[in-house]
């Protein structure tokens, strides 16, 4: 009988020890009650290398026939519903050559594109089927109806080469065009989970920062400013949350920056206005350093004042090499400015703690082993999920986005039919 109750109680032993285990080595996923019929992210097989880019660089080389001075081209988006929308403006060389490089968001499909030459107006409009592209202007290019008052006379005020018309700054030498990212008026979103190093709930509501940022550029599309508009959304989140972006130049070609929101002692800068104590190879704007000081509502989601930070340039930079917009974007969670999350495949800043990278899900470059992510970028005003709902519920082709590596339903957090369930998000 002793040797039976120890069997027994060696068994006992050991299935706890196994269900111990399994509890604690348990996917946290699975712990989450996930109603019938909804999908969660950890369901879907993630390729390795997909970054869940939503915008893709697009370069254009426009050339025109029978021109004999700097001609002007506007560059549109045709979003969905055939609504045309200015992305910006640049000057081309003598010969109306002009090589575009910029990145526009996964959906659009189409691009119009308008020369300005001796006071007429004509258009090509683009399909983006490819990376690269050619623009031809010739003679068969279509002219613009409604443009031909202009003439060749037209006043310069600022003599800076741009014509008053054409000019968003005519009386400002230095200043020639804006270039709005996505568009004027308009917003993308920056949605991140707040949990890191753990992952969360997938619901990408925790913090959520839209922006527009128009790189204005003087009459040699070199950028000289970054005017930077930023609002902060969060739904039901506790966690404090502060926001930053690196930007890909160096620190000495900065004159200044003017706007950020420091309150939560968590984030500082120095004489500049860009980040203290960080490499000026890689300089950081700090946006808001706490966020529970400046949300603010009654309802679910909880809404910043917008937040204009401008970076003036005291060396310009080629609008060509600044079109990676918003840059390398990031949030510091629980007032510690060490801890920070970054988008898929990016890179953390030097005040980044690795030991974070030893103490949860991250296993590099903000991937967890399976290829989740953080954080989204969705280049338009992302409606954010109701708390708790994975994204996949909330966005209906997520899933296959993310599966596909971003070559299908590249359009996912459209308006289009089939990608919303309404019911499911803060519209
Ligand atoms: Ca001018
Ligand atoms: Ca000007
Ligand atoms: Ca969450």
């Amino acid at each position: 009988m002793n040797r039976f109750f120890r069997t027994i109680s060696l068994v006992l032993f050991l299935g706890y020890a196994l269900i111990g285990c399994s509890i604690k080595d348990e996917d946290p996923s699975n712990q989450d009650p996930v109603q019938d019929g909804q999908t969660s992210l950890t369901d879907f097989d993630i390729p390795d290398n997909f970054n869940y880019e939503t915008t893709q660089e697009i370069n254009l080389k426009i050339s025109s026939e029978n021109v004999s001075e700097p001609a002007v081209y506007s560059i549109y988006t045709i979003e969905e519903g055939n609504n045309y929308q200015l992305r910006g403006k640049a000057m081309s060389d003598p010969e109306g050559n002009l090589e575009y490089n910029t990145n526009f968001s996964k959906h659009i499909q189409s691009l119009y594109i308008k020369r300005h030459s001796q006071g007429v107006d004509h258009y090509e409009v683009v399909q983006l089927i490819s990376m690269i592209h050619k623009v031809e202007f010739t003679q068969f290019s279509q002219k613009v109806s409604a443009s031909n008052a202009r003439t060749l006379q037209e006043a310069d005020s600022d003599n800076d080469g741009i014509v008053d018309a054409l000019d968003d700054y005519p009386n400002d030498a230095n200043k020639g065009f804006n270039n709005y990212y996505p568009s004027p008026g308009a917003y993308s979103s920056l949605a991140f989970e707040d949990l890191y190093p753990q992952r969360g709930d997938f619901d990408f509501n925790d913090i959520i920062i839209e922006y527009n940022i128009n790189l204005v550029t003087n009459a040699d599309n070199n950028v000289v400013e970054l005017d930077m508009d930023f609002v902060a959304k969060s739904v039901e989140a506790e966690l404090p949350s502060g926001f930053a972006i690196e930007l890909p130049f160096h620190a000495d070609s900065i004159s200044n920056v003017t706007g950020s929101v420091l309150t939560g002692n968590v984030a500082f800068t120095g004489s500049k206005g860009l980040e203290s104590g960080i490499v000026a190879s890689k300089p950081v704007v700090v946006v808001f350093d706490k966020s529970t000081d400046i949300l603010s509502g009654d309802g679910p989601v909880k809404s910043s004042d917008h937040i204009y930070i401008t970076v003036a340039l005291s060396n310009p930079i080629a609008l060509s090499a600044l079109g990676d917009v918003p840059y390398n974007p990031f949030i510091f969670v629980n007032n510690e400015r060490e801890r920070e999350v970054h988008l898929s495949g990016k890179t953390p800043t030097s005040k980044f703690n690795d030991a974070y990278l030893r103490a949860g899900e991250d296993v590099g470059g903000y991937k967890t082993v399976d290829n989740y992510p953080w954080g989204v970028h969705v280049p338009i005003h992302f409606a954010p999920p109701k708390e708790n709902v994975d994204i996949t519920n909330a966005y209906l082709n997520f899933s296959e986005f993310a599966t596909s590596g971003g070559t299908s339903k590249g359009n996912w957090y459209t308006m289009q039919e089939g990608n919303r369930n309404s019911n499911n998000l803060h519209e």
